[in-house]
């Protein structure tokens, strides 16, 4: 079944209510847009393949412990699911267990919370062996305490005895061996999980070490695979959906002079990520964390833009993508008003208006990564043999040649070398030494001392010793 197909099925399937209930100050942060707070959850739900057929909105000073709404509120919920014949309940809030209990008691039906509905929404749109582990990981650390409640919820009502899960023995003892299942089967995906990781993680490297990085990020929607697709013709699939793509994929970017650069796109972020998920994520983002320089595209027509940029820089931060440089990117600009881009011109001088659709602005978005390659530029001595003509030409034609000392059968030319420079050298074989170094070596360390000097980091909640651990103590 193709993805339209199966949303067509689900879209006739589930009729929701979404429900946002705000606290003093949190509206904007909630929905990114004060009018109309739900506007994001609405795309979402829409997303997930749901019917929209009723909203509601509540503030309150705090949360009621128990249902998070207030008591007419749930009645008020309860009456318009009956009246619209609603299948499922969405919250803007993330819920504890406890409160779906409670809140699917009283209106008897479905009930997912905000970070739930991006957990279906990425388990229906994984096509990857990468991205479903990822997804199944998440949803069983995510799910399986809420799974747990509703469980003994549905116990109550029916004696004991679970409901939907089989007949195996009275609720509890179910709990406990589900429990248990849910905790092998997560060792079992995150060794996978580990093992593409592993693979990913050199493969990452050798890119890095070969070619000038460039990762496209940004929040959902913002135009990141429209732009790589205009880039590179790579052939991404681009969508007015929330988080149409989920992998990553990489291309090859001309820069024109026969240089280019190797660019990514990957999977958009989103304000309160599911912390499970960014975590789990950290693979299919390995290729922006190591990228040498960052695009951070945004919607400039969207309103809620400013928000979702400090989203993107909150998750590159935790992601550990924050050493590299980074070019802001306003895409859309064919759809934004004259005062709007105003505002951006003043508010962020430095950022490239762009439309991914129209080519606007592309071109001078090809001519400041160009320049950001080719900037990395260092002044060092490579000393050659006398008997690498190749090296020797390449250096006196194409580098700057500060100074030149003979000696024993080889010259030592002080120059200023670009990082693409070194590695074009690289390339054809050269026995020059840089600053004393093998030439391979000079790039890790004069070129790029910090991020690839380091090895690779394996995020801990996938490292072996730790699941072991955890496991052990589990069957304890
Ligand atoms: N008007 C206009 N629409 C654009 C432009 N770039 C992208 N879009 C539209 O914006 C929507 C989202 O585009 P995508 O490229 O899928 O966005 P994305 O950032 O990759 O989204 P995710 O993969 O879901 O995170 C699509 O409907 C595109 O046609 C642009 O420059 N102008
Ligand atoms: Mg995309």
């Amino acid at each position: 079944m193709d993805l339209d197909q199966r949303e067509k099925l689900r879209v006739a399937a589930e009729p929701a209510v979404l429900v946002g209930c705000y606290l003093p100050g949190e509206e904007e942060a909630h929905g990114g847009d004060e009018r109309d707070p739900l506007r994001e959850l609405r795309a979402l739900a829409e997303t997930a393949g749901s019917r929209v057929v009723g909203e509601l909105v509540q503030r309150r000073v705090r949360p009621r412990p128990s249902t998070y709404l207030g008591k007419g509120k749930m009645e008020e919920l309860t009456a318009m699911i009956e009246a619209l014949k609603a299948k499922l309940v969405v919250f803007d809030n993330d819920l504890s267990p406890n409160q779906i209990r409670e809140i699917e008691k009283a209106v008897s039906c479905k009930v997912l919370d905000r970070s739930e509905l991006i957990l279906d929404i990425f388990a229906g749109r994984a096509s990857t062996r990468q991205a479903k582990l990822q997804v199944e990981i998440a949803q069983l650390e995510y799910t399986a305490p809420r799974l747990r409640a509703m469980w003994s919820h549905l116990g109550q009502v029916t004696g004991g005895a679970p409901v939907g899960v089989g007949t195996r023995g009275p609720g509890e003892q179910q709990i406990e061996t589900d429990r248990r299942l849910v905790q092998r089967r997560l060792l079992q995906l995150k060794r996978e999980l580990a093992e593409v990781q592993a693979r990913k993680t050199r493969e990452v490297e050798g890119r890095r070490l070969e070619h000038y990085t460039v990762g496209i990020v940004g929040y959902t929607n913002a135009g990141k695979s429209t732009l790589f697709n205009a880039l590179t013709r790579g052939g991404a699939f681009a969508h007015g959906k929330l988080f149409a793509t989920l992998g990553t994929r990489v291309e090859q970017w001309n820069l024109g002079g026969g240089n280019s650069a190797m660019l990514s796109d990957t999977v958009g972020f989103i304000r309160n990520l599911p912390h499970h998920l960014v975590a789990s994520f950290r693979s299919t983002l390995e290729e922006t964390v190591h990228a040498h320089l960052l695009l951070v595209v945004a919607d400039a027509s969207d309103p809620a833009a400013e928000q979702e940029l400090r989203t993107v820089h909150e998750v590159l931060a935790e992601i550990d993508a924050d050493r590299q440089p980074r070019v802001l990117v306003l895409n859309k600009i064919d759809a934004a008003d004259a005062a709007t881009l105003a505002k951006w011109r003043e508010r962020e001088p430095e950022a490239i208006q762009v439309s991914a659709k129209s080519g606007e602005g592309l071109e001078l978005l090809r001519a400041i990564v160009l320049r950001n390659m080719m900037g990395a530029v260092r002044e060092v001595d490579a000393t050659v043999p006398l008997n690498d003509d190749r090296t020797i030409d390449f250096l006196e034609k194409r580098a700057d040649v500060l100074d030149r000392r003979y000696a024993d059968g080889t010259v030592t030319l002080r120059v200023r070398l670009g990082r693409r420079q070194l590695e074009q050298l690289l390339s054809r074989g050269t026995a020059a030494r840089i600053d004393g170094l093998p030439a391979q070596e000079a790039l890790r360390q004069v070129w790029d001392p910090s991020p690839v000097a380091a090895p690779l980091r394996v995020p801990p909640h996938l490292r072996y010793d730790q699941m072991r651990d955890e496991a052990d103590k589990e069957h304890a």
